[in-house]
């Protein structure tokens, strides 16, 4: 085992790069490009493109070390029989999950809005990992992927801050994993619920986690 260190707050965290995975949460088209679900939901999807760079820097350094790379994608079978009655009528928009979009079906696993954006696209050999929640732990096979790797540390990327990434980071810290969050990889579509989602994490001696910053994370890892 070698222990290397992240710069991080609330303080420095230690990690072993054999037992540390990187987690990409829903870099999908359907929140990032016009007319999927984040745009059907009232957002501007223009705010989450600041994470796409640092995302793509820390994925090659990841890969290069490689670390287990894990890209998830939220969304639904096409007869939406995995999706939850009050998911589906949440929001009253005029479109829903499952009607036609410009991208296909929104949110609907197999279409071109499900997809992951072309600048984060997984390579053969990467786990996809397709969520029906919010959380990447529920109703997937992830900690079973993760426990048999022996991982300790997750490298949490992606969007939503709030969302998405925060309920993840929740789920596995529960689970007694160290989670760390670079903050330029990640992304909202509320710039102030960003910003609180990261204090959420690290406040409290790091209730939840790590907050650190792409930069940070790659120096230690290229190390
Ligand atoms: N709406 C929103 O901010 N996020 C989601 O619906 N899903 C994810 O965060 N991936």
């Amino acid at each position: 085992m070698t222990v290397s260190t992240f710069a991080a707050q609330p303080y420095p965290l230690e990690y072993d790069a054999a037992r540390t995975a990187l987690i990409i949460i829903d870099m999908q088209r359907d929140f990032l490009e016009p007319g999927g679900f984040g745009e059907m939901l009232g957002n501007d999807v223009s705010l989450l493109r600041s994470a796409i760079e640092p995302c793509r820097s820390l994925l090659e350094v990841a890969r290069a070390n490689g670390l287990l790379i894990i890209h998830t994608r939220e969304g639904h079978r096409p007869d939406l029989t995995d999706a939850p009655p009050s998911k589906l009528a949440r929001g009253r928009s005029a479109k829903r999950i499952g009607d036609h979009g410009p991208m296909g079906r929104i949110l609907i696993r197999g279409e071109p809005g499900h997809d992951i954006i072309p600048e984060l696209y997984p390579r053969a050999g990467e786990a996809v990992l397709d969520k029906p929640g919010k959380g990447a732990f529920y109703q997937t096979d992830l900690y079973l992927m993760l426990h048999n790797r022996a991982i300790k540390t997750l490298i949490v990327c992606g969007v939503t801050t709030e969302v998405c990434v925060h309920t993840t980071v929740r789920e596995a810290n529960d689970r007694g994993y160290e989670c760390i969050v670079p903050a330029d990889c990640v992304g909202s579509y509320f710039p102030h619920f960003h910003a609180t989602a990261l204090d959420m994490i690290k406040a409290q001696g790091g209730i939840f986690g790590w907050v650190s910053d792409s930069a940070s994370v790659i120096d230690a890892l290229a190390a």
